[in-house]
């Protein structure tokens, strides 16, 4: 059975790799190259085709503007099942974008640090790997440097996103008191992501009215990092990007070291490193709830809700033992019944928690991979173990989907598995989870 959904993986993997050396997230859905899904890919891939995964990671970082910057998709091709593409973005709108590559004027979770890592643990030749990492690293501190630069406007080691899709988790309920706050226009638009994938299971009209709307004012100031940070109405410090650059600075910090003569870097890295991990705990900890949570720099005050991002930062080495009993107990009594799956993505006890919607509910087999990891690490071998075993069982009775329903009882009448199917990230770690 292992070797087959191995097998299938691989399958999936190659039908999505694409000429210009890099990998589609799911055909049709999403028909571009994504910033984090291209890591958890290269993770997969450096398994059986190291050609392909150090491709991978190249070819993203060809992107880089000259700010640092790296953008959250990067549309390679000029394919029109996505909307929106490359024209309503209009990444040349800031100076340091790109002359080669058009992309968006947003981000996603900096996820290439630790990818890097994990690609080194998991190559054959490791001095062949270690070299190509040589080759690339200088990329990645560079983005590291642009999100200290501009997105730690409190000089907090805290970092800022300011839109949903940046934070990977786009319609989750976290966001829904900040559309509160904004009353954009209705845009006329079509949208395709319905299209390919039942609506009941994507974002409402009038949410991508909001996701639109945050992108018109950032354009209207040429993404311009200082201007957006003063008029953005979406402004949020995210417990799972963050958690994912302190993570990342962990790797670059390792890797710089193997490497050797980058002793300025390393102490650059390690100075970012202790305010973030400080900042972190000492603002994003809600100890009522036993989680971290986002804070909303916009309206001031933290998003007090629990979801698979409050868990995260035990894949970074965030908390200490103690407050990862907290977060392990919170995670166990509100997520971990017998008759769920681990891990949803939003508190299942919560009203706002919808099992079949996207980011609102269901399961996300990265977010399971992190949390597999870190509880590890922490020494919680059973429940690791039954993180791993949920997404190997949600895989092998549903598919390869983008995103599982958490409950158990509904397979009786029907599929589990939603979204896109054939989905690169979860056959790359699926490879990963076996191996
Ligand atoms: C917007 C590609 C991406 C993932 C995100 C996931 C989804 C895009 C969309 O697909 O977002 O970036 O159009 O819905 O939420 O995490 O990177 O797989």
């Amino acid at each position: 059975m292992k070797e087959k959904l191995v097998e299938k993986a691989k399958e999936i993997l190659d039908a999505n790799f694409q000429e210009g050396g890099f990998t589609i997230p799911c055909k049709g859905l999403y028909p571009f190259q994504w910033k984090w899904d291209s890591g958890f890919i290269a993770i997969g891939l450096a398994y059986y085709n190291v050609k392909n995964a150090k491709a991978e990671i190249e070819t993203l970082l060809n992107a880089q503007w000259e700010n640092g910057f790296i953008p959250h998709i990067v549309f390679h091709n000029e394919s029109d099942t996505y909307f929106p593409g490359a024209d309503f973005h209009l990444s040349k709108l800031h100076p340091l974008a790109s002359k080669e590559y058009r992309s968006t004027g947003m981000t996603q979770p900096p996820v290439t640090g630790f990818v890097l890592q994990e690609m080194l643990k998991i190559a054959d030749d490791k001095k062949d790997m270690l070299g190509f990492i040589k080759s690339q690293i200088d990329k990645v501190y560079d983005n590291h440097k642009y999100f200290y630069s501009n997105r730690d406007i409190n000089n907090e080691g805290l970092v800022y996103i300011y839109h949903n899709w940046e934070s990977g988790t786009d319609n989750s309920p976290i966001w829904d008191d900040i559309w509160k706050t904004m009353n954009p226009p209705e845009y006329s638009f079509e949208r395709r992501d319905t299209t390919h994938v039942d609506a009941s299971q994507r974002p409402s009209k009038r949410e991508y009215d909001h996701y639109l709307h945050i992108i018109e004012i950032a354009k209207a100031n040429n993404y311009d990092d200082v201007k957006i940070a003063e008029l953005s109405p979406f402004l949020v410090q995210d417990p799972l990007f963050n958690a994912m650059l302190i993570k990342s600075n962990t790797a670059l910090i390792e890797l710089y070291e193997k490497i050797g003569n980058n002793a300025d870097k390393v102490a650059q890295l390690k100075s970012w490193q202790e305010k973030s991990i400080k900042g972190f705990n000492a603002k994003l900890y809600d100890e009522e709830l036993g989680a971290y949570v986002h804070y909303d720099l916009r309206n001031n005050k933290p998003i007090r809700f629990v979801s698979s991002s409050s868990f995260s930062p035990l894949y970074a080495g965030i908390p200490d033992k103690e407050r990862a009993a907290k977060l392990v107990k919170t995670m166990m009594d509100k997520f971990g019944g017998e008759d769920k799956y681990l891990c949803a993505s939003f508190d299942p006890e919560s009203d706002r928690f919808n099992p079949k919607k996207y980011w609102r509910g269901p399961v996300w087999i990265n977010l399971n991979w992190m949390l597999y990891y870190g509880l590890k690490d922490y020494g919680y071998a059973e429940i690791s173990e039954r993180v791993k075993q949920d997404s190997i069982a949600l895989i092998e009775n549903d598919g390869f989907y983008e995103y599982f329903d958490s409950r158990k009882e509904i397979r009786k009448t029907e599929t589990g598995g939603y979204g896109g199917n054939n989905f690169s990230w979860s056959a790359a770690l699926l490879i990963d989870l076996l191996h």
